[in-house]
């Protein structure tokens, strides 16, 4: 293989001064001469803007190169449909993994720029909600990593997910505008723009059983390409991100007659499409404009793929040997129907050809179990925007349900559960059914949710077929979580694991043999206490509040979610905050309990609990009495860049969901990467994570998930509940009552009657449990020799959940294409 940018990285010092100067010169000419700025009048906006232009240079030199030789040998190659790409910046990333991070840093400072001031200009790309976006993100760079040939398809929304400010305690959503300054990475391809049709009619043709579908409205499907690089240079995966565009911008007519709203409606309407991410957590929106996304981004990367093939290839039965087409959850299961459409419609094949090459390139990764977030389509809608996917479908499920009938054992098989049409709620497609019937394989996200898959939502399809649900524990990328993040640790970790670690993450259970040593948990302590210093001093820019980094920073960071339980963290601390008024000379462990989230806009509970925790914050923060014990802070606008400075500063990490509920998790794997530990119940990945660190370096506390599952069918009286756990009632009455918001002593009544009325979420249940857990916390954090060698074996023993471990499970299992680089670099 040729010489690669970073592994041809400079040896000398001579040679790395020859860098320097090199890269020096780059930035200045894209300063000059893209920008049109003379470097004594740049703003530090035009100087990231040059930067960026000059690094992705290097990126696309390997971009090419990777793209080429992949296109050369006819890999099999991995198509990542997802609605949804969290990014975050990518400067840092593609400079770390370039191995230029220092010699672009230098070159900055030699004209005078600081880099690290200036990075933080670069606006965090959030085409994502939460975990399922970032794992996404996560992914792309891990096959980049790991060398296997992958496009990651979605759309290219003009707005991202909203920003939050928090005034007067209550989150408010403002705009989010990524794309205001240009997006220097991304490449448009004009060139590469297919038509997506919408509504119209089907029509029978002259030859029988054939059809055309004639739609009565289409849209332009523009790709945007951005190249992601892996370690070290070697590869380099492609995001295309997909624009809605008016196939006739303006209405000559209309304007003609005067009409000049008239005259733009076709292309306003258009280009809705990719306006704006759906912020879709709360309930799934079931909106027209919703399905129109998911249609329009699935189309235009299949007919994208298949033109491809068809142009390397020349003939379709080898498809599932040189594609695989990843479902990032249901959101492109229409993608089963439309590649039928396409090898039937418009390629002439027959249906079962059709069908053996759809369901032999497809496969489908579940999120969530959550029956409210399950996607469905009302037939009627889906009859009026896309006639011939429901005919399609219709013709998918006689066959399916024909077949099952058909087979041994087939009489006594309840055919309405596993129809894709469910016919109890006015005639609905179940999108994940439509996926399963239409996938290879179908995966879930950690151990626990994978088998809760097979008995429950997908317990009549798994019987079906048994071998179809697989598992595949989530993975993050240690690139951007803990290399770039936490660079004290990573100098650290190096020293101790080699530099081998960089290349395959597992060696960094060599440090376990350090667990005990005083030497190793002190230099531990003290980079802590560096990232400590460096989130207080975000948090006080944000919030206001000083808080003093010897205190145990308990850290819960996520989506505001009801079943993910920020409304039992903030009653405990209530607890806590009582008990340390009422023995205040007790010598607690201080705490600094920091909170960050968003709540869907129309997701009122999570709002309402975002409101509890800055009011309990102010209440809190201004005691005198609790002054140096406690401290609450809620930081506002969490994001990619965010968790990037807190978990490295988070010496416990809440992942308190109610089990059976958080299909993984994500954010618990790059906290206890990072050296925290984790206070969790046996939920998601928790339980592996449990696994690998031992049962002795984690706090479990609560129900089980088969505890929560009777608990649901046969509940305890929520009154029986509070009346047998203490402290409970106190807390409970004195957030009804309005201690936390004098001036408003309603505001959290209806909360609180919620949880008496129906503790849906054990959050009553678990409360004891929670509440000794977090005491046996302040029991290890006064023994701190215990408390480092247990911070030591969570990151000794976390290497496993690196991204890149996943990704060469879904290459091997479920997309069988080899990765590239073998573990070690
Ligand atoms: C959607 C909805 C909509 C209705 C109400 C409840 C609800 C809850 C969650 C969602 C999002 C579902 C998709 C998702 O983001 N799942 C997350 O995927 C991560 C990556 O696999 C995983 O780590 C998280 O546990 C899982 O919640």
């Amino acid at each position: 293989m040729t010489e690669t940018a970073s592994e041809a990285r400079p040896t000398s010092a001579a040679e790395s001064k020859d860098l320097v100067e090199t890269l020096k010169a780059e930035i200045v000419r894209k300063l000059t001469y893209s920008l049109g700025k003379n470097p004594s009048v740049a703003q530090p906006h035009d100087w990231v803007t040059a930067v960026i232009l000059a690094v992705r240079d290097h990126v696309v030199d390997v971009w090419q190169r990777s793209t080429h030789e992949s296109y050369q040998t006819g890999r099999k190659r991995v198509y990542y449909l997802s609605l949804e790409f969290l990014i975050g910046r990518s400067l840092a990333d593609a400079l770390n993994n370039l191995g230029l991070t220092g010699p672009v840093a230098q070159a900055m400072a030699d004209l005078g720029v600081d880099l690290g001031a200036i990075e933080t200009i670069e606006p965090d790309a959030a085409l994502g909600n939460g975990g399922l976006g970032r794992l996404a993100a996560c992914y792309l760079e891990a096959m980049a990593s790991t060398g296997v040939p992958a496009l990651g398809y979605g759309i290219r929304y003009d707005h991202g997910l909203f920003k939050q400010r928090i005034d007067g305690g209550r989150q408010v959503e403002v705009p989010e505008d990524w794309l205001s300054f240009r997006n220097p990475w991304e490449f448009e391809r004009r060139e590469s723009a297919y038509q997506i049709g919408f509504g119209g009619s089907v029509v029978a043709t002259e030859k029988p059983g054939e059809v055309t579908w004639n739609p009565e409205e289409a849209v332009f499907a523009v790709a945007y390409d951005t190249p992601i690089v892996g370690w070290r240079g070697r590869d380099a995966t492609t995001l295309r991100l997909w624009r809605a565009r008016a196939m006739h911008p303006l209405s000559l007519d209309a304007f003609n007659q005067g009409d000049l709203v008239g005259a733009v409606a076709e292309r306003n309407r258009a280009e809705a499409i990719s306006k704006v991410l759906y912020p879709n957590d709360s309930t799934p929106a079931g909106q027209e404009l919703r399905l129109r996304q998911e249609f329009f981004f699935t189309s235009a990367s299949l007919q994208d793929l298949v033109r491809r093939h068809y142009r390397q290839f020349g003939k379709f039965d080898n498809l599932p040997d040189k594609v695989a087409i990843q479902l990032n959850d249901t959101h492109p299961a229409l993608a089963v129907a439309e590649m039928m459409r396409l090898l039937i419609d418009e390629r002439g094949l027959s249906w079962e050809d059709a069908w053996t090459i759809t369901s032999g390139t497809i496969s489908y990764t579940n999120h969530t179990l959550l029956p409210e977030a399950l996607e469905t389509w009302p037939v009627a809608l889906m009859e009026r925007l896309l006639p011939r996917h429901m005919q399609i479908i219709f013709g998918i499920n006689a066959r399916f349900l024909d077949g099952v009938r058909r087979s041994a054992g087939g009489e006594g098989v309840d055919l309405a559960s596993i129809s894709l049409i469910d016919e109890s709620h006015g005639r609905r497609v179940r999108m994940a059914h439509l996926a399963f019937v239409g996938s290879h394989t179908v995966n879930g996200v950690s151990a626990l949710h994978s088998r809760l898959m097979q008995e429950t939502v997908f317990a009549p399809l798994h019987a079906v077929f048994p071998d179809r649900i697989t598992n595949v524990t989530n993975g993050i990328t240690p690139r951007r979580w803990l290399f770039s993040a936490n660079h004290g640790l990573t100098k650290l970790l190096t020293e101790v694991c080699g530099n081998g670690l960089t290349d395959d993450i597992e060696q960094i259970d060599r440090l376990a043999a350090h667990a005990d040593d005083p030497g190793m948990q002190e230099r531990l302590i003290a980079i802590r206490r560096d990232n400590k210093l460096k989130l207080a001093k975000v948090i006080r820019q944000e919030t206001g509040v000083v808080v003093d980094p010897a205190a145990l920073f308990d850290v819960q960071i996520k989506r505001i979610h009801e079943y993910k339980r920020q409304l039992l963290n903030i009653l405990e601390t209530i607890a806590l905050y009582d008990a340390i008024r009422s023995e205040p000379y007790r010598d607690w462990a201080p705490r600094v309990k920091i909170f960050a989230g968003k709540a869907a806009s129309n997701y009122g509970t999570a709002k309402a609990i975002i409101n509890l925790i800055n009011d309990v914050a102010t209440v809190v923060n201004n005691d005198i009495t609790t002054r140096d014990r406690l401290k609450v802070v809620f930081i506002p606008n969490y994001n990619v860049s965010a968790a990037e400075i807190i978990i490295p500063a988070a010496d416990v990490s809440e992942q308190i969901s109610t089990a059976g509920l958080e299909a993984s998790g994500t954010g618990n794997m790059k906290f206890a990467l990072n050296g925290a530990l984790t206070i969790g119940t046996m939920d998601g990945a928790n339980i592996e994570i449990s696994e690998r660190v031992g049962l002795d370096n984690i706090v479990i506390f609560g129900m089980s998930a088969a505890e929560v599952e009777a608990a649901k069918r046969n509940p305890r009286p929520t009154g029986e509940v509070i009346a047998t756990t203490p402290h409970l009632e106190g807390v409970l009455d004195a957030v009804a009552g309005g201690a936390y918001s004098p001036g408003d002593r309603n505001r959290y009544a209806g909360l609180v009657d919620g949880l008496r009325a129906n503790d849906w979420f054990m959050v009553l249940n678990d409360f004891e449990s929670y509440r000794l857990a977090q005491r046996r916390i302040d029991g290890l954090w006064a023994n701190q020799p215990e408390w480092w060698r247990m911070s030591i074996a969570n990151t000794a023993h976390c290497g496993w959940f690196s991204a890149d471990r996943a990704i060469r499970e879904y290459a091997q299992r479920i997309w069988r294409v080899p990765a590239g680089f073998a573990a070690k670099g």
